[in-house]
């Protein structure tokens, strides 16, 4: 059986442990949010957070915190690689206090700049639920218009600023200003800073000279002094996917494909370097083939995003669908993870969790504060409809 998880935000999440009981996962997905991005974690914050986690309530149906998602790592390993001493130092630190407390799984990203990114937060769908989306059209207006990046003109064809700019010509200053914090303020969960339009500039300028070979070539020097350590800790290391899969910005990306991940495996072999395999990230690629990823790096799969999109007609737009309904195959995702499963000990299966549910039902309410993506029943839609997948998967044998 697959870990069923669950992403909690911790003790201001307004989502509480007994929703996530009542949705029926078993373990949680979380994170020290509070401790400032490229401070070492200490054991004791840990240990608290654990036992908020697993004893709080006694009696009730028992969690366990098993993924920590993320350990954000620092800009300057990114742009330093293993010159960045201190923060790696930190990231090691954090990982040593995570493994004293008995979680095995980490997962992390090397998106310069922006983590996940997406134009609208709340674009109704016509059953009248509200999902997320990410429009090219609206996102080339902000790099053109209201980022105004010096190569960006560059950087798209002729009909795409056409586009842009009638799209920018018909915001008001609230759209501007929504727009602006849904990519630049840095969404729940992300692991890069909240930036202002000048700041963004000057993070972007940074990155002059940054292409993708020496981006990759910092993620190895990175985990060239990580995974020793994690080895040794009996910690698995899962890369998350850049979201989405493609060069934002001009900046590069290297979690994007099976070619990426071959290469960094092939790069640092050590059996700590895994995947995070988000099939709702990956599979807004078209050559993405997801089934046959999840089945070449089957092994190396320690944490599961079962999360759907689906591409619009322009082939860069796309909106987060329902977990069985999107362009990913679940089931053969699912098939593959099941069967990689038979082969491990029950202490070493795959977690998943369900991912950007919609916000539906008593979640639409305005009185309700949600965030993005990460409403208690939209989710727990997707969770039902996965565990509904892998019940019939399992019971076919
Ligand atoms: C968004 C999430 C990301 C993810 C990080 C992983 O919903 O998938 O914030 O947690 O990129 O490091």
């Amino acid at each position: 059986m697959m870990l069923q998880g669950w992403r909690w935000y911790g003790p201001n999440d307004p989502v509480s442990l007994d929703d996530i009981r009542q949705a029926g996962a078993t373990d949680v997905v979380t994170a020290l949010h509070q401790v400032p991005i490229g401070e070492a974690w200490t054991r004791s914050a840990v240990e608290e957070r654990k036992n908020l986690i697993e004893h709080s309530q006694p009696g009730r149906s028992p969690l366990t915190w098993s993924v920590v998602e993320s350990i954000p790592v620092p800009d300057d390993v990114k742009r330093m690689g293993g010159k960045a001493t201190r923060s790696i130092e930190a990231w090691i630190a954090s990982m040593e206090a995570i493994a004293a407390a008995g979680i095995k799984i980490i997962c992390y990203n090397f998106m310069p700049v922006v983590d996940w990114c997406r134009t609208d937060l709340e674009w109704e769908l016509p059953n009248g639920a509200k999902a997320m989306r990410f429009d090219q059209d609206r996102f080339a207006a902000f790099d053109l218009h209201i980022l105004q990046r010096p190569e960006a003109p560059a950087e798209y064809s002729e009909a795409a600023r056409l586009r842009a700019k009638q799209v920018y010509s018909e915001m008001t200053q609230a759209d501007i200003d929504v727009l602006i914090t849904n990519i630049a303020s840095a969404l729940p969960g992300s692991t890069t800073d909240p930036l202002t339009i000048p700041q963004f500039r000057d993070r972007l300028q940074q990155y002059r000279g940054i292409n993708s070979a020496v981006l990759r070539q910092r993620l190895s020097e990175f985990l060239a002094r990580i995974a020793p350590v994690a080895e040794q800790l009996g910690v698995m290391l899962t890369l998350h996917p850049d979201d989405p899969p493609r060069p934002l910005f001009g900046l590069p990306r290297i979690a994007s494909s099976a070619e990426d991940y071959q290469a960094l495996f092939d790069a640092v072999p050590s059996k700590a370097n895994g995947i995070c395999l988000c099939t709702g990230s990956l599979g807004v690629r078209t050559e993405n083939d997801l089934p046959a990823m999840a089945k070449r790096f089957a092994p190396r799969i320690g944490f599961a995003h079962l999360r759907a999109t689906k591409r619009e007609a322009d082939g860069l737009s796309f909106f987060e669908s329902d977990h069985l309904d999107g362009d990913v195959d679940m089931i053969a995702v699912l098939k593959a993870l099941l069967a990689e499963n038979r082969t491990r000990s029950p202490e070493n299966q795959i977690v998943f969790r369900p991912d950007h549910g919609h916000r539906m039902l008593d979640d639409l309410a305005d009185t309700k504060r949600t965030n993005p993506g990460y409403t208690a029943i939209g989710r727990l839609r997707g969770l039902a409809e996965l565990r509904g997948a892998i019940r019939a998967i399992e019971h076919a044998g």
